[in-house]
């Protein structure tokens, strides 16, 4: 996943959006159609400072909620991270 970061970053190593939602759909195409169901903004959940990037604390983050859900629970990891978001603000 690491290195998944790396090839996508941009110069300031952050992904922007667009790039952010190809990865998903590509590494973890579970979770976005999990997210997809939901109506659960992977993005905006994602990106817990909303500077319109996700850096690599946020990507982790995704990463090990994606990884501590299974496939079926990946509707939880959605909410879970909602919630981690809210806990931050
Ligand atoms: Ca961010």
């Amino acid at each position: 996943m690491c290195e998944v970061f790396n090839t996508n970053k941009n110069e300031n190593g952050k992904m922007d959006k667009e790039t952010f939602l190809r990865v998903v759909k590509e590494e973890l195409p579970y979770f976005e159609k999990a997210a997809a169901q939901n109506n659960c903004d992977i993005f905006s959940n994602v990106d817990l400072d909303n500077d319109g990037f996700v850096d690599f604390e946020e990507f982790a983050k995704m990463v090990c909620c994606c990884a501590c859900a299974s496939n079926v629970d990946m509707e939880e990891a959605c909410i879970n991270m909602r919630r981690n978001k809210t806990d931050d603000l």
